[in-house]
């Protein structure tokens, strides 16, 4: 028995020096079968437990328990020692050039709409307009019949509604709404103000209109704001938006908040007037519509038309996008494919 005893002994110092010496994984698992596998120096001695005579069987079977359990935990320290010590050469073998250059971060770009209503903002901010915003989940009575188009006006045709599932709530097809909370939050102060945001139309989607489009409108109410104004405010804005020298056609129109109305166009930027695509081969461009606030709209929004006037108009920013960066399809503008975002404005 003091020969097994012994032998344990014996196993064990030299399995923990050989421990000591492996300095890779694949040292440590031949360790592993050198002394714990199955056919292990250790296992081997255990397998002749069954020839020692019996009393003596447990005193040697713990002992030699005890020494694969010490065993396997050695082999598990050095394990993760060895783990550590690989991944700190990895670490120092491909160390970091902190003086190598960054790659370049690709910067955004703003967004067509976006350029194009900063812009706008910019140029009537200089001529006293301040920027309104407001829903763009309306009531039917702000939407429409304050606005002079009463329920079964011919001119209701004109807008194709998106409804909510909440009777009378709909989603506003024009940004006028916002204008009589503009003029009602402000009368009777006179008011200059441009409202923008999204507006939803039910319609087929073409190369001319979507169903969300932005809409910005401008109004201006006092007393004595004539006719001459709008064209002066509206001449302004086209040679700073297109450009000086572009000419402007008024023609005359209809919508149910303004009398007398009218549609504004500018020549095609794009064909310079000779006739193309997007011009309809007329060589202009309609940009906006306008006119003098109809008397009807200003006692809804809380002015007495004997003594206020006002013009109002209203424009697409996308339409000017297209014609000021030559695109002829509306449906970029909210595909977000970035080749045409970072192409663009
Ligand atoms: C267009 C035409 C227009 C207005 C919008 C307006 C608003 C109020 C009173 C009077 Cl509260 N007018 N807005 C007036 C004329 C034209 O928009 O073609 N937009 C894209």
């Amino acid at each position: 028995m003091d020969d097994v005893l012994e032998r344990l002994e014996q196993l064990r110092k030299e399995a923990e020096e050989a421990l000591a010496q492996a300095s890779t994984r694949e040292e440590s698992e031949a360790w592993y079968s050198r002394y714990l596998g199955r056919k292990g120096a250790i296992t081997q001695v255990m397998r002749t437990l069954g020839k020692l005579p019996p009393e003596l069987r447990p005193v040697v079977g713990r002992t030699a328990n005890q020494l694969k359990a010490q065993l396997e935990s050695l082999l598990k320290e050095r394990q993760e020692a060895i783990a550590q010590a690989e991944i700190e050469a990895a670490l120092s073998a491909e160390g970091v050039d902190v003086t190598l250059p960054g790659r370049p971060q690709s910067v955004g770009k703003l967004h067509p709409t976006t350029a194009i209503l900063r812009e706008i903002y910019r140029i009537f901010g200089q001529m006293g307009f301040q920027v309104y915003d407001a829903p763009e989940v309306e009531t039917d009575e702000y939407n429409f019949e304050l606005l002079n188009i009463p329920e079964g006006h011919p001119a209701r045709d004109m807008w194709d509604t998106f409804y909510t599932t909440t009777p009378g709530l709909i989603l506003r097809t024009h940004t006028s709404p916002g204008q009589i909370h503009a003029m009602r939050e402000y009368a009777p102060e006179p008011i200059r103000v441009i409202l923008p945001g999204k507006c939803y139309r039910h319609e087929d989607v073409t190369a001319r209109s979507e169903m969300m489009f932005y809409q910005v409108e401008g109004l201006a109410v006092g007393e004595r704001i004539t006719f001459s104004d709008l064209k002066g405010v509206l001449v302004s804005f086209a040679e700073q938006m297109f450009g000086e020298g572009r000419r402007l056609r008024f023609r005359k129109s209809y919508f149910p908040f303004t009398e007398p109305s009218v549609e504004v166009d500018v020549d095609c930027v794009l064909c310079g007037g000779k006739g193309c695509r997007v011009c309809k081969y007329t060589g202009w461009l309609e940009i906006l519509g306008a006119g003098m606030v109809n008397p009807v709209v200003l006692k809804n929004g809380g002015y007495d038309p004997a003594r206020y006037t006002g013009f109002a108009f209203g424009m697409g920013p996308e339409r000017i996008a297209m014609l000021k960066y030559g695109i002829d399809d509306i449906r970029y503008f909210y595909t977000n494919d970035v080749r045409f975002l970072e192409r663009v404005g």
